[in-house]
């Protein structure tokens, strides 16, 4: 898989990049990540990317130029725009994007990005969440990271990948490792019980009790959807 990065920072994913999961992907050869400064279509000595909104207000905006110059070679690719305005991220997102050729991740900065080239340049806006950052990096970061994990040949047994968070809408059970008791502190007595089925029970009661307590948006969902 091919994952092209739009950017005003390139800089700021060499250390993400070259470390863990994402790394050996690149270096087994399964990822290649290539990144494209937008200033590098700036315009003028000052090599400009942003300019100020018409009809006036705060802040900048992105300007079309240096975007579609950037954008332009990579047509043919899915072009994805970071921003608290698009799609929520899910893990079905995720799935689907870690199925692309050739993904663009475009991050903006400023207060925004000229509508036009969303409208031209872009297939789907992706949000990670409901709070604003100062530029889309971050985000193209957990985006890079989701999918890489879930490329063929990156993690070790794809079961792993497969069986986990979100397998049937809810949270995880907590985990303990040893030692069974730590300053006072005791792993419950059911996980060293022997019992699987007992400790099968427990699992499935304690992913409940958290998903209903942490996540009432994932319980409603869980809920409805075992009675239909
Ligand atoms: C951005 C204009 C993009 O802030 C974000 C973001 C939050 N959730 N997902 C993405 O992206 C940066 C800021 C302003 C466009």
């Amino acid at each position: 898989m091919r994952i092209s990065v739009v950017t005003i920072f390139p800089t700021y994913f060499s250390g993400p990049l070259d470390v863990g999961l994402i790394k050996r992907a690149i270096d087994a050869g399964i990822l290649t990540v290539d990144l494209h400064d937008i200033r590098d279509h700036g315009l003028g000595k000052h090599r400009q990317v942003d300019d100020t909104p018409y009809g006036g207000g705060a802040g900048m905006v992105m300007r079309v130029e240096p975007l579609f110059a950037t954008l332009e070679p990579l047509a043919g690719s899915h072009r994805v725009l970071m921003s608290p305005a698009g799609r929520p991220l899910d893990q079905a997102t995720v799935d689907r994007l870690a199925t692309v050729d050739h993904l663009t991740l475009v991050c903006g900065r400023y207060e925004g990005i000229d509508q036009r080239v969303i409208d031209a340049c872009i297939d789907e806006e992706i949000s990670i969440g409901d709070y604003v950052l100062a530029g889309g990096e971050a985000a193209a970061l957990v985006v890079i990271e989701a999918v890489t994990r879930l490329l063929p040949g990156v993690v070790g047994n794809p079961d792993s990948v497969a069986h986990e968070s979100f397998r049937d809408g809810l949270l995880e059970e907590p985990v303990y490792t040893k030692p069974a008791e730590y300053r006072g502190l005791r792993v419950p007595e059911v996980l060293l019980s022997g019992d699987h089925a007992r400790i099968q029970a427990w699992r499935e009661e304690q992913r409940r009790l958290r998903t209903r307590e942490r996540r009432p948006d994932l319980w409603e969902r869980f809920v409805a959807g075992s009675d239909s």
